[in-house]
Protein backbone atom coordinates (compact mmCIF):
# COMPACT_ATOMS: atom_id res chain seq x y z
CA UNK A 1 0.00 0.00 0.00
CA UNK A 2 1.37 3.87 -1.00
CA UNK A 3 1.55 6.32 1.95
CA UNK A 4 -1.71 8.26 0.66
CA UNK A 5 -3.44 4.23 0.62
CA UNK A 6 -2.73 4.00 4.33
CA UNK A 7 -3.56 7.39 4.89
CA UNK A 8 -6.78 7.11 3.49
CA UNK A 9 -7.40 3.82 5.26
CA UNK A 10 -6.87 6.09 8.47
CA UNK A 11 -3.72 5.22 9.36
CA UNK A 12 -1.93 7.09 12.38
CA UNK A 13 1.79 6.95 11.25
CA UNK A 14 0.98 7.69 7.99
CA UNK A 15 -0.94 10.74 8.97
CA UNK A 16 2.89 11.84 10.57
CA UNK A 17 4.61 11.31 7.45
CA UNK A 18 2.48 13.25 5.51
CA UNK A 19 2.28 15.91 8.04
CA UNK A 20 6.81 15.61 7.83
CA UNK A 21 6.37 15.61 4.30
CA UNK A 22 4.37 19.37 4.28
CA UNK A 23 6.31 20.66 7.33
CA UNK A 24 9.34 20.31 5.41
CA UNK A 25 8.30 21.62 2.76
CA UNK A 26 9.93 18.84 0.34
CA UNK A 27 8.87 18.43 -3.52
CA UNK A 28 6.40 15.84 -2.51
CA UNK A 29 4.08 18.80 -0.77
CA UNK A 30 2.71 20.01 -3.74
CA UNK A 31 1.46 16.03 -4.75
CA UNK A 32 0.40 15.48 -1.13
CA UNK A 33 -2.04 18.62 -1.36
CA UNK A 34 -3.25 17.64 -4.48
CA UNK A 35 -4.14 13.93 -3.49
CA UNK A 36 -6.37 15.38 -0.51
CA UNK A 37 -7.46 18.28 -1.59
CA UNK A 38 -10.73 17.36 -2.76
CA UNK A 39 -11.30 15.75 0.60
CA UNK A 40 -10.77 18.68 2.57
CA UNK A 41 -13.19 22.03 4.03
CA UNK A 42 -15.33 19.67 6.70
CA UNK A 43 -13.63 19.80 9.93
CA UNK A 44 -14.02 22.84 12.13
CA UNK A 45 -10.67 25.13 13.14
CA UNK A 46 -10.37 26.40 15.78
CA UNK A 47 -6.99 28.70 16.93
CA UNK A 48 -6.13 29.51 20.38
CA UNK A 49 -3.45 32.46 21.07
CA UNK A 50 -1.88 34.59 23.86
CA UNK A 51 1.26 35.08 26.17
CA UNK A 52 3.30 32.73 27.25
CA UNK A 53 1.87 30.76 30.18
CA UNK A 54 -1.34 31.77 29.95
CA UNK A 55 -2.98 28.58 30.03
CA UNK A 56 -3.51 27.55 26.40
CA UNK A 57 -2.37 24.29 26.46
CA UNK A 58 -4.12 23.10 29.96
CA UNK A 59 -7.42 24.88 27.80
CA UNK A 60 -6.84 22.72 25.04
CA UNK A 61 -6.94 19.92 27.23
CA UNK A 62 -9.69 20.28 28.53
CA UNK A 63 -11.83 20.92 25.72
CA UNK A 64 -10.13 18.23 23.50
CA UNK A 65 -10.99 16.34 25.96
CA UNK A 66 -14.85 17.36 26.20
CA UNK A 67 -14.53 17.01 22.24
CA UNK A 68 -13.39 13.60 22.36
CA UNK A 69 -15.52 12.46 25.33
CA UNK A 70 -18.55 12.99 22.44
CA UNK A 71 -16.66 10.64 20.04
CA UNK A 72 -15.45 13.96 17.98
CA UNK A 73 -12.19 13.45 16.47
CA UNK A 74 -9.47 15.80 17.32
CA UNK A 75 -6.49 17.06 15.72
CA UNK A 76 -4.01 19.60 17.93
CA UNK A 77 -1.04 21.55 16.06
CA UNK A 78 0.69 23.43 18.80
CA UNK A 79 3.34 25.66 17.14
CA UNK A 80 6.54 25.21 19.71
CA UNK A 81 8.73 28.84 19.25
CA UNK A 82 11.59 27.16 21.15
CA UNK A 83 12.49 23.90 20.15
CA UNK A 84 14.55 23.29 17.14
CA UNK A 85 13.20 20.99 14.47
CA UNK A 86 12.89 17.84 15.05
CA UNK A 87 10.36 16.47 12.32
CA UNK A 88 8.77 14.20 14.02
CA UNK A 89 5.88 13.89 16.37
CA UNK A 90 8.12 15.01 19.37
CA UNK A 91 6.18 16.84 22.02
CA UNK A 92 7.80 20.23 23.41
CA UNK A 93 7.80 21.42 26.74
CA UNK A 94 5.66 24.16 26.32
CA UNK A 95 2.37 21.30 25.21
CA UNK A 96 1.19 20.42 28.28
CA UNK A 97 -1.84 18.35 27.31
CA UNK A 98 -1.07 15.05 29.78
CA UNK A 99 -4.85 14.27 29.63
CA UNK A 100 -4.95 13.72 26.28
CA UNK A 101 -1.95 11.50 26.10
CA UNK A 102 -3.08 7.94 24.88
CA UNK A 103 -6.50 9.06 23.79
CA UNK A 104 -7.89 7.29 20.58
CA UNK A 105 -9.69 10.51 19.14
CA UNK A 106 -6.94 12.86 19.35
CA UNK A 107 -3.69 13.01 17.79
CA UNK A 108 -0.85 15.74 18.82
CA UNK A 109 1.50 17.37 16.81
CA UNK A 110 4.11 20.17 17.45
CA UNK A 111 5.28 22.26 15.15
CA UNK A 112 8.74 24.60 15.37
CA UNK A 113 8.86 27.98 14.62
CA UNK A 114 12.54 28.70 15.08
CA UNK A 115 13.92 28.35 11.66
CA UNK A 116 10.67 28.32 9.44
CA UNK A 117 10.34 31.83 9.02
CA UNK A 118 7.59 32.68 6.43
CA UNK A 119 7.75 29.16 5.62
CA UNK A 120 5.75 28.07 9.23
CA UNK A 121 2.03 29.40 8.29
CA UNK A 122 2.38 27.94 4.23
CA UNK A 123 3.07 24.61 6.05
CA UNK A 124 0.59 25.13 8.88
CA UNK A 125 -2.20 25.72 6.81
CA UNK A 126 -0.85 22.21 4.64
CA UNK A 127 -0.70 20.16 8.25
CA UNK A 128 -4.29 21.42 8.88
CA UNK A 129 -5.32 20.64 5.36
CA UNK A 130 -3.67 16.84 5.99
CA UNK A 131 -5.75 16.56 9.39
CA UNK A 132 -8.71 17.80 7.38
CA UNK A 133 -8.21 15.40 4.95
CA UNK A 134 -7.86 12.27 7.63
CA UNK A 135 -10.90 13.30 8.86
CA UNK A 136 -10.92 15.14 11.92
CA UNK A 137 -13.70 17.19 13.18
CA UNK A 138 -12.25 19.32 14.86
CA UNK A 139 -8.20 21.19 14.48
CA UNK A 140 -7.03 23.25 17.45
CA UNK A 141 -4.21 25.32 16.63
CA UNK A 142 -2.13 26.79 19.56
CA UNK A 143 0.38 29.63 19.11
CA UNK A 144 1.89 31.88 21.49
CA UNK A 145 0.92 34.96 20.65
CA UNK A 146 4.24 36.86 20.25
CA UNK A 147 4.74 37.63 15.90
CA UNK A 148 3.51 37.72 13.47
CA UNK A 149 3.85 34.39 12.08
CA UNK A 150 2.16 33.28 15.19
CA UNK A 151 -0.27 35.56 14.09
CA UNK A 152 -1.07 34.39 10.92
CA UNK A 153 -1.29 31.21 11.96
CA UNK A 154 -4.06 31.42 14.64
CA UNK A 155 -5.81 33.47 11.50
CA UNK A 156 -6.04 30.00 9.89
CA UNK A 157 -8.38 29.28 12.02
CA UNK A 158 -12.13 29.50 11.56
CA UNK A 159 -12.25 31.01 15.19
CA UNK A 160 -9.96 32.67 17.25
CA UNK A 161 -9.92 32.04 21.03
CA UNK A 162 -7.49 34.83 22.58
CA UNK A 163 -6.47 33.26 26.18
CA UNK A 164 -5.13 35.96 28.74
CA UNK A 165 -4.17 35.59 32.20
CA UNK A 166 -4.43 38.35 35.16
CA UNK A 167 -0.24 37.96 35.95
CA UNK A 168 2.33 39.81 34.23
CA UNK A 169 -0.11 42.67 32.48
CA UNK A 170 -1.37 40.47 30.15
CA UNK A 171 -4.10 42.59 28.78
CA UNK A 172 -1.39 45.28 27.95
CA UNK A 173 0.95 42.56 26.40
CA UNK A 174 -2.25 41.49 24.23
CA UNK A 175 -2.87 44.71 22.91
CA UNK A 176 0.42 45.23 22.08
CA UNK A 177 0.74 41.92 20.52
CA UNK A 178 -2.24 42.55 17.95
CA UNK A 179 -4.13 39.76 19.81
CA UNK A 180 -7.26 41.92 21.17
CA UNK A 181 -7.91 42.77 16.86
CA UNK A 182 -8.01 38.98 15.86
CA UNK A 183 -10.22 37.35 18.46
CA UNK A 184 -13.29 36.26 18.53
CA UNK A 185 -13.28 34.66 22.04
CA UNK A 186 -11.27 35.64 24.69
CA UNK A 187 -10.54 34.30 28.20
CA UNK A 188 -9.34 35.29 30.82
CA UNK A 189 -7.89 31.84 32.45
CA UNK A 190 -6.52 31.48 35.56
CA UNK A 191 -9.39 33.17 37.13
CA UNK A 192 -8.21 31.78 40.87
CA UNK A 193 -5.80 34.05 40.88
CA UNK A 194 -5.97 38.18 42.34
CA UNK A 195 -6.97 40.26 39.23
CA UNK A 196 -8.98 38.17 37.00
CA UNK A 197 -12.46 40.00 37.57
CA UNK A 198 -10.25 43.21 36.42
CA UNK A 199 -8.95 41.65 33.46
CA UNK A 200 -12.46 41.15 32.07
CA UNK A 201 -13.69 44.25 32.82
CA UNK A 202 -11.15 45.78 30.84
CA UNK A 203 -11.28 43.60 27.76
CA UNK A 204 -14.89 44.03 28.17
CA UNK A 205 -14.45 47.91 28.14
CA UNK A 206 -11.39 47.36 25.43
CA UNK A 207 -13.99 45.47 23.01
CA UNK A 208 -16.92 47.52 23.22
CA UNK A 209 -16.23 49.41 20.10
CA UNK A 210 -15.97 46.08 18.31
CA UNK A 211 -19.11 44.83 19.27
CA UNK A 212 -20.96 48.23 18.61
CA UNK A 213 -19.67 48.00 14.98
CA UNK A 214 -20.02 44.58 14.15
CA UNK A 215 -22.89 41.74 14.75
CA UNK A 216 -21.10 39.04 16.80
CA UNK A 217 -20.76 39.76 20.77
CA UNK A 218 -16.98 39.57 21.36
CA UNK A 219 -17.94 37.15 24.25
CA UNK A 220 -15.37 37.66 27.26
CA UNK A 221 -14.96 34.51 29.78
CA UNK A 222 -13.42 33.33 32.89
CA UNK A 223 -11.63 30.02 33.06
CA UNK A 224 -9.75 27.94 35.50
CA UNK A 225 -7.59 25.48 32.74
CA UNK A 226 -6.76 23.47 35.81
CA UNK A 227 -9.58 22.34 37.29
CA UNK A 228 -12.18 22.77 34.31
CA UNK A 229 -14.25 25.91 35.69
CA UNK A 230 -15.60 27.85 32.71
CA UNK A 231 -14.72 25.42 29.79
CA UNK A 232 -17.59 24.08 28.98
CA UNK A 233 -19.36 28.04 28.84
CA UNK A 234 -15.94 28.30 26.29
CA UNK A 235 -17.47 25.70 24.55
CA UNK A 236 -20.57 26.73 24.02
CA UNK A 237 -19.17 29.97 23.06
CA UNK A 238 -16.76 28.51 20.15
CA UNK A 239 -19.79 26.75 19.19
CA UNK A 240 -22.02 30.38 19.03
CA UNK A 241 -19.63 31.61 17.04
CA UNK A 242 -19.32 28.83 14.81
CA UNK A 243 -23.25 28.92 14.32
CA UNK A 244 -22.74 32.71 13.76
CA UNK A 245 -20.20 31.72 10.74
CA UNK A 246 -22.52 29.31 9.39
CA UNK A 247 -25.51 32.39 8.62
CA UNK A 248 -24.97 34.68 5.75
CA UNK A 249 -21.85 32.87 4.60
CA UNK A 250 -19.62 34.48 6.78
CA UNK A 251 -17.57 31.17 7.02
CA UNK A 252 -17.22 30.70 3.16
CA UNK A 253 -16.15 35.10 3.34
CA UNK A 254 -13.35 34.19 5.72
CA UNK A 255 -12.02 31.11 4.61
CA UNK A 256 -11.55 32.82 0.97
CA UNK A 257 -9.71 35.54 2.90
CA UNK A 258 -7.62 33.33 4.38
CA UNK A 259 -6.97 31.33 0.85
CA UNK A 260 -5.98 34.66 -0.99
CA UNK A 261 -3.35 35.20 1.76
CA UNK A 262 -1.83 32.03 1.32
CA UNK A 263 -1.83 32.11 -2.40
CA UNK A 264 0.23 35.33 -1.53
CA UNK A 265 2.65 33.36 0.50
CA UNK A 266 3.42 30.78 -1.58
CA UNK A 267 3.63 32.93 -4.77
CA UNK A 268 6.51 34.93 -2.38
CA UNK A 269 7.59 31.50 -1.23
CA UNK A 270 8.16 30.80 -5.26
CA UNK A 271 9.71 34.31 -6.18
CA UNK A 272 12.45 34.33 -3.00
CA UNK A 273 13.09 30.73 -4.15
CA UNK A 274 13.20 31.83 -7.89
CA UNK A 275 15.57 34.42 -7.04
CA UNK A 276 18.03 32.54 -4.93
CA UNK A 277 18.42 29.93 -7.36
CA UNK A 278 19.29 32.24 -10.02
CA UNK A 279 21.58 34.36 -7.76
CA UNK A 280 23.70 31.34 -7.39
CA UNK A 281 23.71 30.01 -10.60
CA UNK A 282 23.31 32.45 -13.19
CA UNK A 283 26.63 34.02 -14.44
CA UNK A 284 24.81 36.98 -15.85
CA UNK A 285 25.19 38.44 -12.17
CA UNK A 286 28.87 38.59 -12.14
CA UNK A 287 28.79 40.54 -15.21
CA UNK A 288 25.94 42.96 -13.82
CA UNK A 289 27.62 43.59 -10.98
CA UNK A 290 30.83 44.67 -12.76
CA UNK A 291 28.70 47.20 -14.95
CA UNK A 292 26.85 48.55 -11.47
CA UNK A 293 30.59 48.85 -10.12
CA UNK A 294 32.07 50.62 -12.85
CA UNK A 295 29.00 53.08 -13.29
CA UNK A 296 27.59 52.05 -16.26
CA UNK A 297 24.57 51.30 -14.86
CA UNK A 298 22.14 51.86 -11.70
CA UNK A 299 21.31 48.97 -9.12
CA UNK A 300 17.71 49.51 -9.79
CA UNK A 301 18.43 49.88 -13.36
CA UNK A 302 19.84 46.45 -13.33
CA UNK A 303 17.40 44.80 -11.63
CA UNK A 304 15.41 45.94 -14.02
CA UNK A 305 17.01 44.30 -16.67
CA UNK A 306 16.84 41.21 -14.50
CA UNK A 307 13.30 41.40 -14.05
CA UNK A 308 13.00 41.98 -18.25
CA UNK A 309 15.04 39.05 -18.99
CA UNK A 310 13.23 36.87 -16.69
CA UNK A 311 9.86 37.55 -18.62
CA UNK A 312 10.56 36.93 -21.51
N1 LIG B 1 -3.52 28.68 39.01
C1 LIG B 1 -3.73 28.31 37.77
N2 LIG B 1 -2.72 27.80 37.04
C2 LIG B 1 -2.97 27.44 35.78
C3 LIG B 1 -4.24 27.58 35.19
N3 LIG B 1 -4.18 27.15 33.90
C4 LIG B 1 -2.91 26.76 33.70
N4 LIG B 1 -2.18 26.92 34.81
C5 LIG B 1 -0.75 26.62 34.97
O1 LIG B 1 0.00 27.56 34.24
C6 LIG B 1 1.15 26.94 33.66
C7 LIG B 1 1.17 27.19 32.17
O2 LIG B 1 0.08 26.50 31.58
P1 LIG B 1 0.07 26.07 30.07
O3 LIG B 1 -1.26 25.47 29.79
O4 LIG B 1 1.25 25.29 29.72
O5 LIG B 1 0.15 27.50 29.39
P2 LIG B 1 0.46 27.85 27.87
O6 LIG B 1 -0.23 29.13 27.60
O7 LIG B 1 0.12 26.71 26.99
O8 LIG B 1 2.01 28.06 27.92
P3 LIG B 1 3.04 28.20 26.71
O9 LIG B 1 2.63 27.24 25.64
O10 LIG B 1 4.35 27.87 27.33
O11 LIG B 1 2.95 29.62 26.26
C8 LIG B 1 1.09 25.48 34.02
O12 LIG B 1 1.90 25.27 35.14
C9 LIG B 1 -0.38 25.28 34.37
O13 LIG B 1 -0.59 24.24 35.28
C10 LIG B 1 -5.30 28.11 35.99
O14 LIG B 1 -6.44 28.29 35.55
N5 LIG B 1 -4.98 28.47 37.25
MG1 LIG C 1 1.33 25.70 25.53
Amino acid sequence: MSLLEKFFAGDVQALSSLITEVESRSDGCQAIVAAIYPRTGRACKLGITGPPGAGKSSLVDRFAGELAAESRRVGIIAVDPTSPFSGGAFLGDRVRMRSLAGNENVYIRSMASRGAQGGLSVATFDACLVLDAFGKDWIIMETVGVGQIELDVAQHADTVVVALSPESGDSIQASKAGLMEIGDVFVVNKADREGATNLVTQLNMTLEVRRKNEPWSYPVLATVATTGQGVAELGQAVRRHREFLGRHDRLAVRRKTQLKSQLRKILEDRIRATVSRRFHSDPDWDKLADRVYLKQETPYGAADRILAAWRS
